[in-house]
């Protein structure tokens, strides 16, 4: 392991935009990927029909990414700069899979948002951006992709650059945590190196602006907060379930409990990167192993925590919500799917208590009839099956959700109270 410290990356953006082929070509420049396997993927990305495809085809490994050359589900990787240890969530741009970004979006510190020149702003940037700004991530770098292109031309940059920055301003993402930078992720455009072909920027290449990311804000004191991502059955250990921990440390012989599974034991081994390890804490993604507990015992959405500080169990919930899109307005009875960290559930909005104005956070009017696109309003929630979830106040890690309904992300927010079961 390295003892530098770590971030947690998101690559969001748009479909075909050049996520993964980014994600490739740094894992290729940092040396964690070697030549002869971009080769290898060039040659089979050929064969499928799919030239060009050979970097994306790093992080793209299921069988029907590759096929339709598009990402599913979201993939971890591990690269060092100078600075950092990263491990990099590549998140997928395809509308359906929005579900599938918001769970790599919630695990990430920062992000990189990846705009084609060619295409600019499009459906699932604003969506993307929208929710990595309600999500809680911290600053975001801006590759305006593509660059090869548009013949690196500096008025198309400055085209994307600002219809990005008026994206910014809508979602009230300060524009001072946000950087920069004209790149070919095929070519090799100020990644690693700074390119020739755009003499006309002089800001940071994008390994510059990677290293230049604040360091992530140091581990509360809040208690073990692990959501469960996956959970495996592997042979000789027996039942492993993943996640990244959220909040606290974890170690060998704690107590822990599952929360809404409400099962629980002892702590046998933990490991991260295939290496067992005496403790885990913050932004580590670990494999551990608690005696007693099976696969049918828990699944994805239930978090981790100390026995005696278990995950809360909302019978109600009071949230800050604002709407993003909506075809017409929400009104109380309105039961969409509310995605948290790992968790996906559906959950009726009991009732709409009090209208915000968005500027400034104020009361504008209570108990509304109903809110709309635009709209920032204090709703009570109710999970129409159990979610553990936390005030944001507490662990802001678990206090956050997106709203999707027919296919989109219609609302995101944070939670303020919740009324246990
Ligand atoms: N010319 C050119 N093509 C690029 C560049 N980056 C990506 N592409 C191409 O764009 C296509 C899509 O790239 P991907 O990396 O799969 O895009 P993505 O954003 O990961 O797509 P999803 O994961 O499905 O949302 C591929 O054909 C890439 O070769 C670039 O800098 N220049
Ligand atoms: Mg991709």
């Amino acid at each position: 392991m390295s003892d530098k410290p770590h971030q947690n990356l998101a690559i969001i953006g748009h479909v075909d935009h050049g996520k993964s082929t980014l994600v490739g070509r740094l894992l290729f420049e940092t040396g964690s990927v070697p030549e002869h396997v971009i080769e290898q993927h060039r040659a089979e990305a050929e064969e499928k029909g799919k030239g060009g495809f050979e970097f994306a085809y790093v992080m793209d490994n299921l069988a029907e990414e590759r096929e339709r050359g598009v990402t599913i589900d979201i993939a971890h990787q591990e690269f060092d700069t100078d600075e950092y240890y990263f491990t990099i969530v590549d998140c997928p741009g395809h509308r359906d899979f929005v579900k599938n970004m918001i769970t790599g979006a919630s695990q990430a510190d920062n992000a990189v948002l990846v705009v084609a020149a060619d295409d600019g702003v499009a459906p699932q940037t604003r969506e993307h951006v929208f929710l990595a700004r309600t999500l809680g991530i911290g600053e975001l770098i801006i590759g305006v992709n593509k660059m090869d292109v548009v013949d690196y031309s500096e008025d198309s940059y400055n085209e994307v650059k600002e219809q990005v920055s008026q994206l910014l301003k809508q979602v009230r993402f300060d524009a001072d945590n946000a950087t920069f930078v004209p790149i070919s992720a095929f070519e090799g455009d100020n990644i690693a190196e700074r390119s020739e072909n755009t003499s006309w920027y002089d800001g940071d290449i994008l390994l510059e602006a990677l290293n230049n990311l604040p360091a992530p804000s140091p581990p509360t004191d809040a208690p073990l907060r692990l959501p469960i991502q996956d959970v495996y059955t592997i042979s000789g250990i027996g039942t492993v379930p993943v996640g990244r921990i959220e909040t606290g440390t974890m170690s060998p012989g704690d107590n822990v409990s599952f929360q809404p599974s409400d099962v629980g034991g002892e702590v046998k081994t933990v490991e991260m990167h295939h290496e067992e390890v005496p403790q885990a804490g913050p932004g580590d993604n670990v494999g551990f192993n608690v005696r007693g507990v099976g696969k049918d015992d828990i699944r994805r959405g239930d978090v981790c925590g100390p026995a005696d500080d278990p995950p809360k169990v909302a019978e109600t919930f009071k949230a800050q919500v604002v709407v993003m899109q909506h075809p017409s307005v929400i009104t109380a009875g309105y039961t969409p799917v509310f995605h948290a960290h790992t968790a996906q559930v559906a959950c009726t909005i009991e009732s709409i208590d009090q209208k915000l104005d968005p500027a400034s956070g104020e009361v504008a009017e209570e108990n509304p009839d109903f809110i709309k696109s635009g709209d920032a309003a204090i709703v009570t929630v109710r999970p129409q099956k159990p979610l553990s979830i936390e005030p944001s106040s507490e662990i802001p890690e678990l206090g956050s959700f997106a709203v999707r309904d027919m296919g989109q992300t219609i609302a995101a927010g944070k939670v303020l109270e919740v009324n246990e079961r």
